[in-house]
């Protein structure tokens, strides 16, 4: 039978299922990598597991989000995570070595391997061919203890890339089609497999573009194939022994089909305040800006760089722009710096940040009141860059290098004609800022700061919920929204108590004291609740606060994960007009929880309207069977022991 690319290292590492569309399936996981925001937690549950070391191929830490040392917090969680890494034989990646998808990329991505990934931009090594997913910070614990990642089988998109680019068209603007075309929401539950004679035309780092913000799609993630172009790219970072080809099989089956003329796009920006706010340049250009940003894990790449440097040379930054560019990796760095592209970016005025993830994240670089800025990154939600009533503008590196020289959202098309930027031949290889697994691993003491507190321990499921209604939000709320990010927060990634203080500030700030005072409750969304970034703590969070359930219209793949994971209930209305009978305040009673649970249906009563609602629950076998269990690490140490481990 012909395979196509998913199905071929799905079922290379297939431990249990079969590959049939929204069937639970278990896979073996190659390689892990966490990220220092959700890393903390994630190496406390690995310690919680009570293993000896890894059991995958390789696992990574990387240190590249809480990279501002305001107080001692981050500094802590560093040295935190540097010695559970020399502990359990993980990799070390230190701070100012790269943000981890680019680095990644660089040094480890295999095509064919499964990687699972504490940060949702995981699918970034899609762009070499590995199948790449990103989870919350227990799965990705449980895949480094050994046990396999278990999912939904998803559908398998297949996206044939025809033509070739237009001058100053970029891959960025490929993904931007198809968040232009489908919405955030429109690959939730899905895959997306690029084939087609326009993948030759694509390098790796614009493959990477691409499969990175499938993310911003729901996507569980996205690949592309393994073909001369990947060669060329992982001999010149001096790994050609990675390379295996992967492509379709003739023949191969897809459940959907996109064809898109990568010749008909032209430059798109997203508009504040979703990256599918998607308009062409020609329609909006002319918008002033106060900051451009230049970086990310999405666009930073040497070659994403040069292309800036070239519009930037001999120029300078408009008077009233400030130009930020953090290049994605100090093998970037390094190559700019040798090719002399650096100080010609220096030249035109740009300040120059590490190499990490830094504004993305709202780690440093907020903008002003009211601001407008370009950024080359992925995400432009509200409050995520550290200034609530600033508008964030999603764009190509070509749109926001010329953006930055004329002061106004400018299309790079009226430069004239496009320089030709060419992928080197040879990368710049230092792996010095990489600590290896140390061999003798018997005696390392791991530190702890006095910021890490202990993590909240998931309830049982009772067979009676109630509560009442704290909160009633929208579509497509993020889990920025639920828990946000920004320099201020992000140290207390490993401190739930204190981070709680924070739940859904952006849309109420009372929301921490009313749950309190309710002694917790539920929360009401619409749909694709919890889009958006991997980050637990949107779950920890408010299990802290002692939130039982969850009811939307639907949920994003990771939050909905990691509510279960916690034992923090997510149903779904049944009709979908039953989320306007619900108001905040509401009381709210689910009876018979447990058989409701396990047969996947139950009644919702509003007790202050007397109005039944039917809920369901769109639940696996082993998810009934984790909230039963009060989460995922009661079940794993109840019902699983090591018998149950993934074998390798
Ligand atoms: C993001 O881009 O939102 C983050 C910060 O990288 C998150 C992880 C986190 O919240 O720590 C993600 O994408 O998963
Ligand atoms: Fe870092 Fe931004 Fe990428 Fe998240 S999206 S990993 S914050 S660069």
């Amino acid at each position: 039978m012909p395979y196509n690319m998913t199905q071929k290292i799905l079922l290379e590492h297939l431990v249990e299922g079969s590959l049939k569309p929204g069937e639970e399936i278990a896979i073996r996981i190659d390689q892990t990598l966490t990220q220092d925001a959700t890393g903390t937690m994630a190496y406390l549950q690995l310690e919680a597991m009570g293993i000896d070391r890894v059991k995958t191929r390789r696992s990574v830490a990387y240190i590249d989000h809480n990279t501002l040392q305001t107080g001692y917090e981050n500094a802590d969680d560093h040295k935190f995570i540097a010695t559970i890494a020399k502990k359990y034989g993980i990799y070390y990646s230190k701070a100012g070595n790269g943000i981890c998808h680019q680095v990644n990329l660089e040094r480890f991505a295999v095509p064919g391997d499964t990687l699972l990934g504490s940060d949702s931009h995981t699918p970034t090594a899609g762009g070499v061919g590995c199948l790449a997913i990103g989870a919350g910070g227990l799965d990705v614990a449980a895949a480094m203890a050994g046990y396999p990642y278990y999912l939904k089988m998803p559908f398998i998109v297949n996206v044939e890339l025809k033509g070739r680019l237009k001058p100053w068209v970029t891959a960025k603007d490929v993904i931007l089609e198809l968040l232009r075309r489908l919405k955030v929401k429109g690959g939730v539950g899905k895959i997306f497999e690029y084939t087609g004679e326009g993948v030759k035309t694509l390098s790796i780092h614009e493959r990477a573009t691409i499969a990175n913000m499938g993310a911003e799609l729901g996507a569980t993630t996205s690949i592309f194939p393994s073909d001369e172009v990947t060669y060329k790219f992982l001999k010149a970072q001096g790994r050609e022994g990675d390379f295996r080809e992967l492509k379709p099989d003739e023949g191969a089956e897809y459940d959907e089909k996109i064809v898109i003329d990568l010749s008909e796009i032209g430059p798109l920006v997203a508009l504040p305040h979703s990256p599918d706010n998607v308009y062409p340049i020609d329609e909006v250009k002319g918008i002033k800006v106060d900051q451009v940003a230049i970086g990310s894990c999405t666009n930073s790449s040497f070659k994403d760089m040069a292309l800036v440097a070239s519009i930037l040379k001999g120029k300078t930054v408009h008077p009233d722009v400030s130009l930020v560019v953090s290049p994605g990796s100090r093998q970037v760095l390094a190559m700019m710096t040798e090719s002399g592209i650096l100080s010609e970016i220096i030249s035109a005025g740009a300040r120059i940040l590490e190499c990490t993830c830094g504004p993305c994240i709202g780690m440093g670089q907020a903008p002003g009141s009211g601001a407008v800025s370009v950024r080359t990154f992925n995400r432009n939600f509200k409050g995520r860059c550290g200034t609530e009533d600033a508008g964030v503008i999603l764009a190509s590196p070509a749109v926001a290098a010329v953006t930055a020289i004329k002061g106004v959202l400018s299309d790079p098309r009226e430069l004239g004609g496009m320089p030709e930027v060419s992928e080197p031949d040879r990368y710049y290889i230092n792996d010095n800022l990489i600590v290896p697994p140390n061999e003798d691993r018997k005696d390392v003491e791991v530190f702890y700061g006095p910021n890490i507190k202990p993590i909240p321990v998931a309830r049982k499921i009772e067979d009676k919920l109630e509560g009442k209604v704290l909160i009633k939000v929208g579509d497509n709320i993020t889990t920025d929204h639920i828990i946000p990010g920004t320099a201020k927060l992000l140290p207390l990634r490993s401190n739930i108590p204190a981070l709680s203080e924070y739940c859904f500030s952006i849309i109420d700030k009372n929301f921490a004291k009313k749950a309190k005072s309710a002694g917790g409750g539920i929360i009401v969304g619409g749909e694709n609740y919890g889009q958006g970034s991997s980050r637990e703590h949107a779950a920890l969070v408010p299990l802290y606060l002692g939130i039982r359930a969850v009811v939307a219209k639907s949920f994003a793949r990771i939050h909905k994960d990691n509510l279960v994971n916690y034992g923090i209930l997510p149903a779904v209305f049944e009709n979908e007009g039953d989320y306007e009978k619900i108001e905040e305040g509401d009381h709210l009673v689910i009876k018979n929880l447990k058989e409701g649970i396990k047969s996947g249906r139950a009644i919702l009563e509003n007790i202050a309207r007397n109005i039944k609602i039917p809920v369901h629950f769109d639940l696996t076998r082993r998810q009934i069977n984790i909230l039963l269990a009060g989460g995922l690490l009661n079940y794993i140490r109840k019902n699983l022991g090591d018998d149950q481990e993934c074998e390798r």
